[in-house]
């Protein structure tokens, strides 16, 4: 077969307009047209993963924006559920053909994640297991339809009869009644270990006694939460001409922004070609940027010592997107893209109104009244909001992009939902916040990886890391009122895993090596972080081996397309040491090159009562703000307000 040979069906006359357009439905069941006619797809396989292979940012950039992709390709996760087996290939629509397929090895590339089905097929036999009826039993749960079953993601621990299975494990909540939160009464002390492929428990853990927290949670019922106030007054946005921004298919214009929208069942919201307009002349930015990896491990060391979630990686947010059609969050004209995704059968489901793009105020951009001239002017600032949430089990997440006029971009994660709880013993638990009476939420960390493949005026970037200190009094600082900037260029990949310093400001400056500003320095953007811990497990405990990215704030690393994921492809029961702490093993030059930066952030989550039933929104992210890469403010021809 020829790269040239498309069979009636495929999708070599439609090819999208951009390479790097998400990948549409005609697409995915072209992709598992060719993996059907290979072989690769019968009965009992699933598709774990199916997505947009994107092209090398070589070819992509070669095209310079305009060209049609040379070559579709699309990537799978496939799993025999039938014998456990699975595979990552890679099919070219344009080629009709199978381009490659490795089958993996569990015991050292992990597993692919967790289907759709597994969640089904978990409550099926965990419900009708003999030992874990019992245990419920023991506690006077006989019902078990009132019972509802949380299969968790296992991680890997090294145990023998654990490593040769495809499991989860499965906790235990009382619902009521259909309306009831069921994450309100957990069952505590008890474990159903799930062999996903022979379709059974091979083990119930049964170790605590605690009763079932009883108060309700359920924050809809008018008894929980009383009448609902009546003293807020509407607010509306109105925007009579419109919104400023165009959107021509994925390509996404507003103000000096340029940028190319993507979505990926894994990753969620993706973001391409990130340049700014200025002079006339179109500045990159930022190839490609989005949040490849979060997760959210527990500290309790009691029998749930295994609970952390690889929400990207093992159960992909992007799969778990909200559709807006019911009820949009944001206020104002807004524009929406639906997302594609495929189910565990390859087939394609819109997800309509997934991404939001809106503009919002954003209060002052500028302001000054002269003290001798007598002026006083001000400007409003505005920012463009690129933004989709999703629901991953019992939380929710919102992923806001934000873009300013004045060349500033920010990440802002919006943390909601359910806390994920315990039963509270009467004697306490350090490793615990009781939120209702007998009802504890362990601590935890949310711990997310951005991937930020920086081209700060082309390829050839550097990173600074940019601390301020004071000076001791001496020579040339005889008052002790010195000040400076501590430069240190990081050169080498082993010397770029940093952590945040809030004492010294610390920041992470992204450099062109080729361009120069009006005063003869590099155009830079800097990463300013946020202060919050690194992963706190022990380094070396199975968690750490598998969150290696997380131990540090900032990676750098030399641009290779095939690292993607800041924990690995296979997350899923990997053994450990995969993803970033690999990826530097080589400890490539860093200094003039087509880098990316890795960037670890989040909280570590003491629960608080007012974060139950259902949390406000906890807020964490990082900005990118625009460093000597214009000349002055380029906000002066901001015009002033209308009114
Ligand atoms: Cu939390």
């Amino acid at each position: 077969m020829t790269e040239t040979a498309a069979k009636p069906g495929g999708v070599a006359g439609s090819l999208p307009a951009h390479p790097l357009t998400p990948a549409s439905g005609q697409e995915y069941l072209a992709g598992r047209r060719i993996l059907a006619e290979a072989g690769l797809a019968g009965d009992t396989v699933r598709f774990a993963y199916f997505g947009l292979e994107e092209p090398p940012k070589d070819e992509v950039l070669a095209a310079a924006g305009n060209g049609r992709p040379a070559d579709r390709r699309l990537r799978a996760f496939l799993i025999d559920v039938a014998s456990g087996e699975s595979a990552d290939v890679v099919v070219s629509l344009t080629g009709n053909r199978v381009v490659s397929r490795r089958v993996l090895d569990p015991l050292t590339d992990g597993r692919v994640q967790i289907l759709n089905q597994d969640f089904a097929l978990a409550e099926r036999v965990v419900r009708a297991d003999p030992a874990w009826r019992a245990a419920m039993a023991r506690r006077g749960l006989t019902d078990v339809s009132k019972i509802r079953t949380c299969p968790l993601t296992a991680g890997s621990f090294g145990d023998a009869d654990e490593r040769a299975r495809r499991m989860m494990r499965v906790l235990a909540f009382v619902q009521n009644d259909e309306h009831d939160l069921a994450w309100a009464h957990p069952v505590d002390g008890v474990a159903a270990y799930v062999d996903l492929i022979e379709g059974r428990v091979f083990k119930v853990i049964d170790e605590l006694d605690l009763p079932v927290p009883a108060e309700s949670g359920d924050y809809d019922d008018p008894a929980v939460r009383g009448p609902l106030r009546t003293t807020l007054r509407p607010v509306e946005i109105t925007q009579p001409d419109g919104p400023s921004f165009t959107l021509d298919g994925h390509w996404l214009r507003w103000q000096n922004w340029s940028m190319r929208v993507g979505f990926d069942a894994r990753e969620g919201l993706t973001l391409h070609q990130v340049s700014i307009g200025d002079g006339g002349r179109e500045r990159p930015v930022i190839y490609r940027a989005s949040i490849p990896e979060m997760v959210v491990p527990y500290g309790d060391p009691a029998f749930r010592y295994w609970q952390a979630y690889f929400d990207a990686g093992e159960y992909h947010v992007g799969k778990w997107v909200n559709s807006l059609e019911r009820g949009c969050d944001c206020l104002g004209e807004i524009a929406y893209l639906d997302a594609t995704v495929a189910d565990d059968l390859g087939e394609p489901h819109v997800i309509s109104n997934a991404i939001c793009i809106h503009e919002e105020d954003f209060g002052i951009l500028w302001k000054h009244t002269d003290m001798f001239n007598g002026s006083a002017a001000s400007r409003r600032q505005r920012r463009l909001v690129v933004s989709f949430f999703t629901t991953v089990g019992n939380y929710d997440y919102g992923f806001y992009w934000y873009f300013y006029l004045d060349g500033t971009i920010e990440l802002e994660v919006k943390m909601t939902g359910v806390l994920f709880t315990a039963a509270y013993p009467a004697g306490g638990n350090p490793y615990s916040a009781e939120v209702a009476p007998g009802l504890g939420a362990p601590v935890h960390q949310h711990l997310f990886g951005a991937r930020l493949d920086m081209t700060v005026d082309g390829l050839a970037n550097a990173v600074e890391e940019v601390d301020v200190t004071g000076v001791p009094a001496g020579p040339g600082n005889p008052h002790g009122n010195a000040m400076l900037q501590q430069v240190t260029r990081l050169r080498h990949e082993s010397q770029a895993g940093r952590r945040v310093a809030p004492e010294r400001g610390r920041a992470w400056r992204v450099v062109s090596t080729e361009q120069v500003n009006r005063f003869g320095q590099p155009t830079g953007y800097t990463l300013y972080p946020e202060a919050a811990p690194v992963l706190l497990a022990e380094p070396g405990s199975p968690l750490h081996e598998r969150a290696g990215f997380a131990a540090n704030h900032l990676w750098v690393t030399r641009y290779d397309p095939a690292q993607r994921y800041p924990a690995g492809d296979f997350v899923n029961q990997h053994p450990g040491g995969a993803g970033l702490p690999a990826f530097i093993a080589g400890d490539r030059d860093i200094d003039g090159t087509d880098i990316v930066v890795w960037h670890t952030f989040g909280p570590t989550h003491f629960p608080r009562p007012e974060d139950w039933p259902v949390m406000p929104v906890a807020r964490c992210g990082f900005a990118l703000k625009p460093t000597g890469f214009f000349g002055r403010n380029p906000t002066l021809d901001v015009p002033p307000p209308a009114h």
